[in-house]
């Protein structure tokens, strides 16, 4: 559980909805905000607009979102380096800029390897925020790199920082599953998974009960649904401890607040 600047705990809801807020500009993070924020559970803040308006953006958004979940999708990537016990890498140089911002989770890229998520989980935990792994992506060609075939005997350096004990790797068949078991190993707190490949989202399943929360509804679809059919599955196969995270059926409708509360109303008609 994330905790507030004020010590509050965010409380999750099951299948969350997450409203990713990618306007061109924070003035429109904030209407938008504004215009939707009864009908969402939580937020997503991207790189675009912390560029713009920096990280000082994100605890007036946490305080509008009455201290709902706030997603940071930073999909860190750096390197992990350990020094004399510490961890210096640039993974803790850029979790740490979201220390008492607001932010309760940061979502982390899992290729870069063991030290890496090791480096971005410490540096995260310490700030009292959740890091969500990526162990694939919903767009089309995700697949190219992360379904390859994972090879055990590609084993860390053997001066690594993180020594991964075999039980940890050798069963993965692919890179999502090996990814997938590094953050059980390393303690994230949940995963990005694809809304648009349920197989991958079972596979996800199979390995972790942690969190997973969903990109991939609406325009990224590719298997012919409609909204309704894209809940249903995806909720059948993630179960409860889960988030969908939702931007362009929102954000480009030509009434977001509409669209927003027709959403949360669908999910609520089939998920109770
Ligand atoms: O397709 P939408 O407009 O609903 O937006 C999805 C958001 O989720 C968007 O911010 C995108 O950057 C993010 N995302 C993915 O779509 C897919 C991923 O695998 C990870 C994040």
């Amino acid at each position: 559980m994330a905790r507030h600047q004020d010590g509050d705990e965010t409380v999750m809801k099951d299948y969350a909805i997450i409203l990713a807020a990618d306007v061109p500009s924070s003035d429109q993070v904030f209407s938008l905000v504004r215009e939707v924020g009864p009908w969402i559970d939580g937020l997503k803040i991207g790189v675009p607009t912390l560029l713009e308006a920096g990280v000082g953006i994100l605890g007036k958004l946490s305080d509008l979102i009455e201290g709902k979940p706030l997603l940071i999708d930073l999909k860190v990537a750096d390197i992990g380096f350990s020094s004399k016990g510490k961890w210096t890498g640039t993974n803790s140089k850029i979790i740490s800029k979201l220390k008492s911002t607001g932010a309760t989770h940061v979502t982390v890229h899992g290729f870069p390897g063991p030290a890496s998520i090791a480096e971005a989980v410490e540096r995260a935990h310490e700030a009292d925020i959740h890091v969500l792994l990526l162990p694939t992506m919903s767009h089309p060609g995700a697949e190219l790199f992360f379904s390859l075939e994972f090879n055990p005997a590609n084993r860390p350096d053997p001066d690594s920082t993180i020594i991964i004990s075999d039980s940890g790797l050798s069963n993965a068949r692919d890179v999502t599953e090996a990814i997938l078991m590094l953050g059980e190993t390393l303690d994230v707190d949940g995963y990005i998974g694809p809304a648009t490949r349920p197989d991958d989202l079972e596979k996800y399943r199979k390995i972790s009960s942690k969190s997973i929360w969903c990109p991939g509804f609406g325009r990224q679809d590719r298997l012919g649904r409609d909204i309704s059919q894209q809940l249903e599955t995806w909720a059948r196969v993630v179960g409860p401890n889960s988030a969908a995270i939702v931007g362009s059926l929102i954000i480009d409708d030509e009434s977001p607040h509409q669209a927003a509360k027709k959403l949360m109303m669908t999910r609520n008609d089939i998920l109770g």
